[in-house]
């Protein structure tokens, strides 16, 4: 049992070198097959939770093989002409029903570890309002003052050197890194969510309502994420991309984005900056 975990272990901790090989940070890689890298302590705790279980499956379908295989091996008819009659064993029937809940119970407690950092969010030192829309999402920034703007996914055709296909976005969402984050989610026409990988965060975004969840990000970076729930036709193309930066970076940005957002919604809704509304449509 003991050298399973091990072996359990071991082969966790190769699949993760060889994912990490490949991976570039905050986007899916070719031939993925682990989570994306962590860019919160939220992600970090997911990670580890994930190579646990793992650890725990993989003993327990190893122990699994080894018991069939003794059976199969010692117990068959040639081997094993004349069988016991036994129908019970205290012992062992006591062991099957106490191991498992032990099982569940160290399952339990790092898995409420974690619902309890997810949901419990920290005071936050900035708070964006995403609101998701057929098909864009939206931000807004009520502690900047209230500036919003939407974010259409770029066309195949308009990709800068860089920019990934289906995800990358004409309007980033930009935050300061090592700071709490409080994003508070809605939407304005269907069921939507909010969702990024490498944050550990997936949140729906519902009509009429306002759902909370919140990110530390520990690296600057670009950090993709994609609408996960099905909303419609362009459900595919309505990307989230968030752009880390430092604080004095993003004190500029905000400067820069208050003049460039300056401008009210239009009658339909929109902000004023939908100008990319038409390249984003011919991407389909
Ligand atoms: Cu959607």
């Amino acid at each position: 049992m003991r050298d399973a975990a091990l072996a359990a272990g071991a082969f966790a901790a190769v699949m993760f070198a060889s994912a990490a090989a490949h991976a570039q940070m905050g986007q899916p890689a070719p031939w993925q097959i682990n989570l994306q890298d962590a860019a919160t302590p939220v992600m970090e705790n997911i990670h580890t939770f994930n190579v646990l279980l793992i650890s725990i499956i993989t003993a327990i379908v190893l122990f699994v093989l080894v018991l069939l295989v003794i059976v199969v091996v010692r117990f068959n008819e040639r081997a094993n002409p004349v069988p016991s009659k036994t129908s019970h064993n205290t012992m062992i029937e006591v062991a099957w029903t106490v191991v498992p809940v032990l099982i569940l119970v160290a399952i339990a407690i790092p898995s409420f570890r974690l619902l309890h950092l997810e949901l419990n969010i920290p005071k936050p030192d900035l708070t964006v309002k995403v609101t998701g829309h057929q098909w864009y999402w939206s931000y807004e920034y009520p502690d900047n003052g209230g500036f919003g703007f939407d974010s259409y996914l770029v066309a195949e055709k308009d990709l800068k050197p860089g920019q990934p296909r289906l995800l990358a976005v004409d309007n980033e969402v930009v935050v300061p890194i090592n700071k709490n984050i409080r994003i508070q989610v809605t939407a304005a026409d269907v069921i939507h969510s909010f969702a990024v990988p490498s944050f550990g965060v997936k949140i729906d975004a519902m009509p009429g309502r306002l759902n909370e969840s919140w990110f530390k990000i520990t690296r600057e970076g670009v950090y993709y994420g994609q609408c996960s729930e099905l909303c419609g036709r362009d459900h595919a193309f309505m990307p989230i991309a968030v752009r880390a930066v430092s604080e004095a970076d993003f004190n500029a940005w905000v400067a820069q984005a208050k003049a460039k957002f300056a401008s009210a919604r239009d009658a339909e809704g929109k902000f004023a900056d939908a100008s990319t509304l038409e390249g984003a449509a011919t991407a389909r």
